[in-house]
């Protein structure tokens, strides 16, 4: 192993819907987080391994930061809390905005929040895609060294790709001096199977609405690997059985749909999500169950995967 090799784990903190997760696929070239419009979307910590010849990072995307309301928001908060403390240097993200430059008191929230690691952070001003006057990005970067005290800003359109490279150096040079932890082939640290879950349930948060999106969970109890019963090439498949749970029986009729529109719909996107991912042709069937009010049990949040992974 050469002398100067880095490596570590980033962190990435920020309010919920300022482009975390967005900003995680684009840096790994492929989709490994969901993404909706809408907030509090990711519910884990979802991780990306990017492999260089003299380095390798460990991106950690967590659950915006935000008050908790129930069990399951309590046990994001607690998830982004520990990443942060296993954490080797913290990323702020923030989301862009026009205007006067003027750092809110929940942006300074969240940097302390990244601070409770080992104190390192960088910050990434998300989105100026949408800012139409783009000399208003220089007084907003000198607003945010004050306000803030972190020294080091990048500009970033993690929908549009840029100023990811630059990101990324900034990244890498502050990562301690280690060998790599994980072998160079290996994307992430989540089983397939807990992606797939994740894609049905990001077809949920994009096709239904109210109280939906936040009150289902997906979990793949069925997941038959025949990607290599066939030899040479494209053929195989991958049977994939899903639940997915919501807290009323009210709830069931909106997530099946008339005549199960719904359910078609939402089954039919996922699978093309999933085949994408999984390289393979897949079969995908999904049934709607009612767990009473989960989001307030911590069995129900462990059993569905959104508890704190064990140490
Ligand atoms: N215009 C623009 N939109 C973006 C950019 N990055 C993310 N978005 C959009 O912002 C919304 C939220 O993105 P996410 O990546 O889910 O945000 P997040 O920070 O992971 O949100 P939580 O998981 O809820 O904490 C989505 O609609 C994205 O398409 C960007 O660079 N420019
Ligand atoms: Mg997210």
């Amino acid at each position: 192993m050469t002398a100067n090799h880095r490596s570590g784990f980033v962190v990435f903190v920020g309010r919920p819907n300022v482009g975390k997760s967005t900003l995680l696929n684009a840096l790994a070239g492929q989709k490994l987080a969901i993404v909706s419009p809408k907030p509090q979307t990711t519910r884990t910590r979802i991780t990306a391994i990017l492999t260089r010849e003299d380095a390798q990072v460990v991106l950690v995307d967590t659950p915006g930061v935000t008050k908790s309301a129930d069990a399951l928001r309590r046990s994001m908060q607690r998830i982004t809390r520990t990443a942060v403390t296993d954490s080797d240097l913290a990323l702020v993200v923030v989301e862009a905005r026009d205007g006067e430059a003027e750092i809110s008191d929940a942006d300074r929230a969240v940097v302390e929040a990244a601070r409770k690691g080992n104190g390192r952070v960088v910050l990434a001003i998300n989105k100026v895609d949408k800012i139409k006057n783009k000399k208003m990005l220089l007084p907003w970067m000198e607003a945010y060294a004050k306000e803030t005290g972190v020294d080091v800003i990048v500009p970033i359109s993690a929908k549009n790709h840029d100023g990811l490279e630059d990101l990324v150096e900034e990244l890498l040079k502050r990562l301690p001096e280690a060998p790599p932890m994980f072998p160079k082939e290996m994307v992430t640290e989540q089983a397939e199977r807990v992606i797939c879950a994740e894609l049905v349930r990001e077809q949920l948060l994009l096709l239904t609405r109210q109280e939906i999106p936040h009150a289902a969970a997906v979990v793949i109890e069925v997941f038959e690997d025949q990607r290599t019963d066939q030899e040479g090439g494209d053929g195989g498949l991958c049977r994939l059985e899903g639940r997915i749970y919501i807290e009323r029986e009210s709830q069931k009729g909106i997530v099946v749909g008339k005549g199960g529109r719904t359910i078609k719909e939402v089954s039919t996107a996922a699978r093309a999500q999933i085949e994408e991912f999984l390289g393979c042709k897949v079969y995908l069937r999904l049934t709607v169950h009612v767990d009473k009010d989960w989001r307030q049990s911590d069995r129900a949040i462990e059993r569905f995967g959104y508890g704190l992974p064990e140490a």
